[in-house]
């Protein structure tokens, strides 16, 4: 036995890792279901380092050091639970199962009680950055018992992204949290992108602006606050010639926007636990309406009203549209914080949200500039309410306020749909508000079902005698 890392699963994610890993200096042992993905993997890349080729689970789990380490790279579900269990009825106590897979938080939370009643060290580790982040260095996001982090970390911060020297790996908690805090980033990743389409758009109907004249203003904001790798592919995207009809390849792309799903369990986990995620429930919705393309067929041609008006000084609303991207943006982070705040709660996992902030600066899909700002603003508070409240962002909001405003007013009078702008800006706003028409909500509970209200000037819970002589009455 010679392997310090086992890799199961060899397709694009999988390979890529084990070829990162082999890379680092680490001797690795492949092993896949069907035994030509290994060979292929061999064939191609066998020289990117010191490989063991296995071809069933028994020869795989005897190639490795012990504690055996494993990771699992399979398709998410039921594919994942089989692999488990073949291999923990070959490994021993104190060996650690990794699935590196984009499993569902709860059933990582079941796989691990289960391992753990078998003496196995079970990790669910959350990892972004597609397959070019699996080969040259991903975020990992880790979550599993703390002792099998002290011989399981070094492998995976050496082969994450590296930020200033900072490994994007991290300890994330126990059982369920690493494939937790994962699906959060994917969440807030699809309110990104929806925000980046919305200001798209804008450019595209209120501006009238070509796809090669929108990628030159994307180009341009990646070398502000704005830079991030979704701003910068934004670019590259919107810069692509078709070569078969010569047009920009955005505008020969049916505008039918699919998912795998980590959005949708983003959301409804937030409902689970309360927290309005608006932006990232608003991209969701979003994808879901492009997609339902018979019935936006039929309803081509409906009514768009009479007040459009175009903005005319193409300059401002340029400044007017990155600002109100920013500031969503803002939100929609603080947001998917909060999501992870209620997480740590709800399970016990003690989640840092700095640290977070600090891994997702590389390897992932939404690494970005702005997150060295999150990582300050927590290192200041860790305690922080919202994110919304850290002095930089709270100024960034304040100057971005009237642009974000009249970018969200001018869209509402052209008829461009601003989901997610528009959302974040009404959440800004709620939370801000002094006073919610809540109390009117309270109220209608209390008349239709006797739900009770608080009072602001007395303690305790009261009901109005609704079909009675109006009078108030204290419950309990
Ligand atoms: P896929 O998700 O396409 O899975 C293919 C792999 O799963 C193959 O190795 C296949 O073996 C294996 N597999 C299946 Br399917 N059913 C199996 C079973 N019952 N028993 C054993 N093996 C089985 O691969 P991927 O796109 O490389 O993704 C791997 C994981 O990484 C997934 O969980 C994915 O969600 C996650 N992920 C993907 C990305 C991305 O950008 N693609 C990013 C981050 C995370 P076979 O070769 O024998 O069919």
């Amino acid at each position: 036995a010679r392997a310090q890392i086992g890799v199961t699963g060899l397709a694009v994610m999988g390979s890529n890792i084990a070829r990162n890993f082999a890379k680092h200096g680490y001797t690795v042992a492949l092993h896949n279901r069907s035994v030509a993905k290994t060979d292929a993997l061999l064939a191609e890349h066998g020289g990117d380092g010191d490989f063991v080729r296995t071809e069933t689970v028994e020869e795989f789990v005897a190639a490795l050091e012990k504690p055996r380490r494993v990771l699992i790279m399979v398709k998410a579900g039921d594919a994942t639970d089989a692999v488990i269990e073949e291999l923990a009825a070959a490994m021993e106590p104190g060996d650690i199962i990794i699935d590196g897979g984009n499993a569902l938080y709860t059933d990582t939370i079941r796989r691990e009680a289960a391992l753990s009643e078998r003496g196995l060290n079970f990790v669910g580790a959350g990892i972004s950055g597609g397959e070019e982040g699996a080969l040259n260095g991903p975020a990992i996001m880790p979550g599993g018992p703390k002792e099998s982090y002290e011989s399981l970390g070094p492998l995976l911060e050496s082969i994450a992204a590296q930020v200033d020297g900072t490994p994007c790996c991290t300890h994330i908690g126990p059982d369920g949290s690493g494939h937790f805090v994962k699906m959060v980033h994917n969440g807030i990743e699809y309110a990104d992108m929806q925000l980046i389409g919305e200001a798209y758009h804008l450019f595209r109907d209120a501006l009238g602006f070509d796809a090669g004249q929108i990628a030159e203003v994307f180009t341009q904001w990646n070398s502000g606050d704005l830079e991030s790798y979704l701003v910068e592919i934004t670019a590259e995207v919107l810069a692509q010639i078709d070569a078969k009809t010569g047009k920009p390849l955005v505008d020969v792309i049916v505008d039918a926007a699919e998912q795998k799903g980590t959005g949708r369990w983003t959301v409804k986990s937030a409902l689970d636990l309360g927290v309005p995620v608006t932006g990232i429930a608003e991209a969701v919705f979003a994808r879901a309406l492009s997609g339902s393309r018979a019935q936006r067929k039929a309803a081509v041609g409906l009514a768009s009203g009479t007040l459009a008006a175009k903005p005319t000084d193409v300059e401002q609303f340029t400044e007017d549209i990155r600002q109100a991207l920013y500031a969503s943006k803002v939100v929609a982070y603080a947001q998917g914080f909060d999501q992870i705040a209620a997480g740590s709660a709800e399970y016990d996992w003690d989640l840092h949200p700095g640290d977070l902030a600090t891994i997702w600066r590389g390897g992932c899909i939404i690494r970005a500039r702005f997150l060295n700002r999150i990582k300050d603003a927590y290192e200041q508070d860790p305690a922080l309410p919202s994110l919304i409240l850290a002095p930089y962002f709270r100024e960034a909001i304040e100057t971005a306020i009237d642009s974000w405003r009249r970018v969200v007013s001018t869209a509402t009078l052209l008829g461009i749909p601003v989901p997610a702008f528009a959302s974040s800006l009404s959440y800004y706003d709620a939370l801000r508000a002094e006073r919610l028409p809540a109390a009117l909500t309270q109220g209608q509970r209390d008349f239709f079902g006797a739900h009770t209200y608080e009072r602001i000037d007395a303690d305790g819970k009261f009901h109005t005698l609704w079909s009675g002589d109006r009078s108030e009455v204290s419950e309990g």
